[in-house]
């Protein structure tokens, strides 16, 4: 299979220049001006479009058995979405139920994963502790290429890992070289707020950004960045949504601690004000936690972007159905939590950074996809345009444009939070593994394509994770 992407412009986390891209058997081959075309090989006409790496998004519920339903996207149509918005590898989680082996669980993870149309890996959820939960940690990082581990402060009386867990297993990901991740909301205030407003009455969406209010997650963020100081480990707080919390990582940062900071491409345009839309559906369609916020903490995430203090951009894709949310119609608390993205989180993300000025054309790759591989350890294989990476490739149409809709997305959900948004920029074609699979509108995600990636435990994470990312830490590619 060769794949020649001529006359576009290469753009990198730290460069932009004219070039093609030779990509051969799932490789790029060669990046050069005016390459020689190989008989056979198919053309992309890259003219005026810029050749990127394929995005990364580190944070998606592909098929989530979650709050008493299962997530209606799976890792088919989840991933055949992503290639048709330029995304080509996802990270995922294996959330074992309390009590459950973590072993078991990745196991039935990675058999609803075998249908993936793109490249994956997971982060391993942490909901429990004994000495099984301590060695099976081990059993993933050396012989299954687990990396990260994820602790949900969140969601008392179900998922919620207390404070002696994320002490317990801090520790564990240090000796393992493993990084720890945290969903960072504190669970025992937001159940004390649902219940306190189920109490007077207010069952309506309208509660669920008021049981969690922004405090509650800077809380969460502070106690979680705090224990990993105290043990010297790194920690990656995902979707950090408001000022409360980037401010929590901005400090430790500028203490020299290693935290790394994600925020959704939901939480930098979509205000509160949905929460307060007269349709149920509508407003219950937008239930996430955290919860959208106000324009001024997505004027901070912004801030947070531009300044390094947040690293990564992702969705949280974890899809539920009016039907599904309609579980919630007489108790807030009951309405699935998880909204979509994984098809529009880079053209949200560029008509929102690069077209307002924000963000550099370097600084978007660097969000949606290099500063990910990076940190989970999947580069240069993955978010790089070099010789050697794998041919997971996006050509940027900066003058295409959009309107976002669910009448015509590829996610297998009946609501989009970006309904009616148009954008400008688009992915025109997507590569991934080298293959042609996003043709200008022609999906042609093939099940199955998709491969387990194993990510290499750190030897001595926090030294090189406390040199910050930039550290090319031996990876597959250079282990060859
Ligand atoms: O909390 C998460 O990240 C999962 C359960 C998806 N749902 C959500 O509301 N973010
Ligand atoms: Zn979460
Ligand atoms: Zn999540």
């Amino acid at each position: 299979m060769t794949l020649l992407i001529r006359g576009g412009t290469v753009v990198t986390h730290d460069e932009t220049y004219r070039a093609d891209v030779l990509c051969v058997d799932g490789q790029i081959a060669a990046v050069g001006p005016d390459l020689e075309v190989p008989a056979g090989a198919e053309i992309i006409d890259a003219a005026g479009q810029y050749v990127m790496p394929g995005g990364i998004d580190p944070h998606t519920h592909m098929q989530l058995p979650f709050m008493g339903t299962v997530a209606s996207e799976d890792f088919y149509t989840g991933t055949a979405a992503g290639l048709a918005g330029g995304t080509t590898t996802i990270i995922d989680f294996v959330i074992p139920s309390p009590g459950q082996s973590l072993m078991e669980a990745f196991e039935t993870w990675r058999g609803w994963a075998d249908k993936a149309a793109a490249d994956y890996a997971f982060h391993v959820a942490i909901t429990w502790w004994d000495d099984s939960v301590r060695e099976d940690m081990g059993t993933l990082v050396r012989e299954h290429g687990v990396n990260s581990f994820k602790h949900f402060m969140a969601y008392k009386n179900a998922i919620m890992a207390t404070d002696d867990i994320l002490v317990e297993s801090f520790t564990r990901c240090l000796e393992l070289g493993a990084v720890p991740t945290v969903h960072a909301e504190n669970g025992e205030l937001v159940y004390h707020l649902q219940q306190k407003l189920l109490a007077q009455g207010i069952t309506g969406p309208e509660a669920h950004p008021l049981s969690r209010p922004p405090q509650v997650e800077g809380e969460a963020a502070s106690r979680a960045i705090r224990i990993a100081g105290t043990l010297g480990a790194p920690i990656y707080v995902v979707h950090v949504s408001c000022k409360d919390s980037l401010d929590e990582i901005t400090y430790a940062r500028q203490q020299g601690q290693a935290v790394y900071g994600e925020c959704l491409a939901g939480h930098l345009v979509i205000d509160e004000s949905v929460y307060r839309n007269k349709d149920w559906d509508t407003a219950a369609g937008y239930v996430m936690s955290p919860p959208f916020r106000s324009k001024a903490h997505q004027d901070a995430l912004w801030k947070g972007l531009q300044s390094g203090n947040l690293q990564t951009t992702a969705t949280d894709h974890c899809c539920f159905c009016a039907e599904q949310k309609a579980m919630g119609k007489d108790d807030f608390t009951k309405i699935p939590n998880g909204t979509a993205g994984i098809e529009d989180r880079m053209a949200v993300l560029w008509d929102e950074g690069v077209n307002s000025g924000r963000l550099s054309l370097q600084e978007f790759v660097a969000l949606t996809s290099t500063n990910a591989a990076k940190i989970f350890n999947l580069y240069p294989r993955k978010g790089a345009v070099r010789v050697g990476a794998d041919a997971d490739l996006v050509v940027w149409d900066p003058k295409g444009t959009r309107t976002i809709s669910a009448k015509t997305h590829h996610q297998n959900i009946d609501f989009n939070i970006f309904e009616g948004k148009t954008v400008t920029g688009i992915p025109r074609h997507t590569i991934s593994q080298g293959k042609w699979v996003w043709r200008d509108g022609e999906l042609h995600a093939e099940r199955g394509a998709g491969r387990y990636l194993e990510r290499p435990a750190y030897p001595g994470v926090y030294d090189v994770l406390k040199r910050r990312a930039e550290v090319n830490t031996p990876t597959a590619v250079d282990r060859d």
